[in-house]
């Protein structure tokens, strides 16, 4: 629907380049979704509009121009009115939304919400489905239960996706795990059959600009019901002061996506998606995300319902992880007893390493083990760089100042070039001492291959076209084939 006083961009003040498309604000699109509805207000004028989508005033029966000098209280049916008073009340309103909002004999909810000092009332369908039939604890129970008999975190991520799956009716769930590099892969999933499998692709960390991660950080889910149902555009009142053309819609269900990720959807086949935020110590460690080929919608109940199951599933990461962890922290540690308990401390600590009696390669299962002391030499055992290279990076470690404790699973790019390291070595844990001489213990690991399988090529994450006016069009990769590296 065209929109007469704005152009139909979601950003006045932002346009897309080759460089820039990590800043996209994507929090303050002048859209919403158009399977709902917004009422702005600002608090520091409450009693008249402050911004409205598009197609709201008609569901009211109102004409929008004639909305914007006229005081709320003379055009805002009763029960709405009741729940935006509220608003003005925050010690005695709870914000436990939704609440149901009939219009004639269409059933809506009102979610309600305040930041950065704007009233947010947002309106959506009520749909009696299946999922919003089912209640809330039987839908955390079906998903967390089977979860907490399980010690495995493959079978975990796989059995959070089927029972997710079970609950929601999406075509497909998947948990999708970041790397420390953001770029991220599947790690557990549930389908349809006749879907093609996406478990263990990787995808580029373009693919979820810092933008998008940083808002699940902040709003734990977010809905995409249909990528091809028109946007719903928000009209300012002309006779306030907008201070900025946009607002900050963070927190809101209904924010209006990206036409950059919508184009993504679409050349994914992908029709509608649900995604939650998975936070591990405050980052977020990957998605559940969900998938459905037609247009899809859930009810908020039911998505706030998921903020709970994918805490609970995060939690039950944690415990795996640090069981996994204390498992093998105590047969390191029962190696360190054995080899203390073999060395005599009335005896030059330099000579008794390296006489390499006790084992000192296999206190941390390395492949190698160099032992080099300042005053007495270098002994080494399994697979370990050469004498030369071991002495420059003995000398490297002391100009980094790793003198104590330094590690790396990737040896050649931690030295950078400054020293050459053979390409069977993959990383090196290093610990200085200081006793009577100086000694450097060194474990080297060998290098390891990893294939991974890509969700299309990764080194072209999105196309660039320029265009005849001059300007640039970004888009991202049509296809999403198999790319093996
Ligand atoms: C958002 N991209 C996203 C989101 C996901 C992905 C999960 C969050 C969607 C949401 O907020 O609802 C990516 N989705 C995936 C991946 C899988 C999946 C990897 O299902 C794997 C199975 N996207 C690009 C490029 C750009 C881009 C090149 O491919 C930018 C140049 C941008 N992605 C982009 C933007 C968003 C996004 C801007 C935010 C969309 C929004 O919130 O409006």
């Amino acid at each position: 629907m065209q929109n007469e006083d704005q152009e139909l961009t979601l950003y006045e003040d932002f346009k897309l380049t080759e460089e820039n498309c990590d800043k996209e604000p994507i929090n303050r699109p002048r859209a919403i979704q158009g399977h709902g509805h917004m009422l702005v207000f600002d608090e520091k004028n409450p009693g008249y509009l402050f911004a409205i989508c598009e197609k709201a005033a008609s569901i009211l029966g109102k004409e929008r121009d004639a909305l914007w000098g006229s005081p709320v209280k003379d055009w805002m049916p009763g029960t709405m009115l009741t729940l935006y008073e509220e608003m003005g009340s925050p010690h005695k309103w709870d914000s436990v939304d939704p609440m149901p909002f009939d219009l004639g004999n269409r059933e809506f909810n009102i979610i309600r919400h305040v930041h950065a000092g704007k009233r947010f009332l947002e309106i959506e369908p009520r749909i009696n489905g299946s999922a919003s039939d089912l209640s809330t604890f039987r839908a955390i129970r079906m998903v967390t239960q089977p979860l907490y008999r399980i010690q495995h975190l493959e079978e975990l991520y796989h059995e959070l996706a089927r029972q997710y799956k079970k609950v929601t009716g999406y075509d497909r769930v998947m948990v999708y795990k970041f790397d420390t590099d953001y770029h991220g892969h599947v790690v557990g999933e549930a389908r349809e059959e006749h879907l093609e499998p996406f478990l263990g692709l990787h995808y580029p960390a373009t693919d979820i600009p810092k933008m998008a991660r940083d808002l699940f950080l902040l709003n734990r889910s977010r809905i995409i019901t249909d990528i091809d149902l028109e946007n719903n555009w928000l009209h300012f009142n002309p006779q306030m002061d907008p201070g900025a053309p946009y607002l900050d819609l963070t927190y809101t269900q209904l924010r209006a996506t990206s036409p950059i990720h919508i184009e993504y959807l679409k050349n994914m086949g992908v029709r509608a998606t649900f995604n939650l935020a998975i936070v591990i110590e405050n980052k977020l460690w990957g998605l559940i995300a969900c998938h459905h080929y037609s247009p899809y919608f859930l009810p908020y109940e039911m998505r706030k319902t998921g903020e709970l199951i994918a805490n609970s599933f995060a939690q039950r990461i944690v415990e795996i992880d640090q069981d996994n962890y204390l498992k093998k922290a105590r047969v390191y540690f029962e190696r360190e007893v054995d080899f203390l308990s073999k060395i005599n401390p009335s005896m030059d600590l330099g000579i008794q390493l390296m006489d390499a009696k006790p084992d000192i390669t296999g206190l941390c299962d390395a492949d190698g083990c160099a032992v080099m002391i300042s005053n007495a030499g270098l002994y080494t055992s399994g697979s370990t760089p050469g004498k030369n290279t071991l002495i420059q990076l003995m000398q490297w470690l002391k100009k980094e100042g790793h003198n104590e404790v330094f590690h790396t699973d990737h040896l050649a790019q931690a030295v950078a070039q400054q020293v050459e390291i053979p390409q069977e070595i993959g990383g090196m844990i290093s610990i200085g001492i200081n006793a009577w001489e100086e000694i450097f213990l060194l474990w080297f690991k060998d290098a390891q291959q990893h294939i991974f399988h890509w969700g299309g090529d990764p080194t072209q994450p999105y196309e660039v076209d320029y265009l005849q006016n001059g300007e640039i069009r970004l888009s991202p990769r049509k296809s999403f084939e198999k790319w093996k590296q």
